[in-house]
């Protein structure tokens, strides 16, 4: 069967572009869509529209007989909570009505954000599950959270099938200590996409959107239901990055690192 299109928002953005290329090189068929401008020749087999995450009647109807969204759009750093819950908030019940009536799957980019204030593991500690509690360290956090859990309405409610990716770090490399846990390679988050795309099954899902990194801060997840393993590792970075830390006590007790700290009132 030929598969239907397949919906990118955010595909202006780092990883967006990245993924607009790689899929389309693999011959999906890809809508690609952001509120700022295609920065690169759009790849053959795509199209590109401009279109805000707030407006709910485009998001429709650039959905239109989609068999899957790749949501990466909206705001991808910490940011006030009025910047946020336009295109954060807002933007991801149109994502999620969209699928709703095109009876399409959703990838959700997550992040490692949503469950920020967890600390960081010692030694042999145990890694955290995919089960964990939510401890989100930004509303930009928190808007993960509400996005995996509007996932997780979808599903129980309509059947709308999600995988919520809590992405790491996903850079083209290691720079620093904290990503020798969080690192995700650009191939293994394009490996992950394609494998979502292709899976028989989702039902609601989360995994861990890091690369197979020795020091992970993460256990175990629902990467079983895609089929999907890492295969790159960011111990290859370990002499470059050093042992430079932030030199801030919240910021390397916790897995969210900078977010953690940024804008830190509490007194112990
Ligand atoms: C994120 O969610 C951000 O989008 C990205 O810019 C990084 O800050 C990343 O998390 C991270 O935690 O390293």
């Amino acid at each position: 069967t030929v598969q239907k299109p397949v919906l990118l928002t955010g595909a202006s953005g780092n990883l967006g572009r990245m993924l607009a290329r790689e899929l389309a090189a693999q011959g999906y068929r890809l809508r690609l869509t952001d509120i700022t401008p295609f920065p690169d020749a759009v790849p053959e087999g795509a199209t590109f529209t401009r279109a805000d995450l707030n407006d709910g009647l485009s998001i429709v109807q650039l959905a239109e007989g989609c068999g899957a969204i790749l949501h990466f759009g909206g705001c991808a750093v910490d940011m006030p909570f009025e910047t946020v819950i336009g295109p954060n908030i807002r933007g991801l019940y149109h994502i999620y009505e969209a699928a709703r009536r095109e009876g399409a799957r959703v990838l959700f980019a997550s992040s490692n954000h949503s469950i920020g204030f967890h600390e960081r593991p010692q030694g042999n500690e145990a890694r955290l599950d995919a089960t964990c509690e939510f401890r989100p360290d930004s509303f930009y956090g928190l808007s993960k959270a509400y996005g995996e859990l509007m996932g997780r309405l979808y599903w129980d409610k309509h059947g709308v099938e999600n995988l919520n990716v809590r992405i790491g770090s996903s850079f083209p490399e290691a720079v620093n200590q904290r990503m020798l846990s969080t690192w995700l390679s650009y191939g293994d988050l394009a490996r992950l996409c394609a494998k979502f795309l292709d899976a028989p099954k989702v039902g609601h899902a989360v995994v861990w959107g890091a690369s197979n990194n020795p020091a992970t801060y993460w256990g175990a997840d629902h990467r079983d239901r895609i089929g999907w393993q890492p295969e790159d590792s960011a111990e290859i970075y370990r002499d470059a990055v050093g042992h430079k830390t932030s030199g801030n006590p919240v910021i390397e007790r916790y897995q969210g690192g900078d977010y953690t700290g940024n804008g830190y009132s509490r007194a112990a």
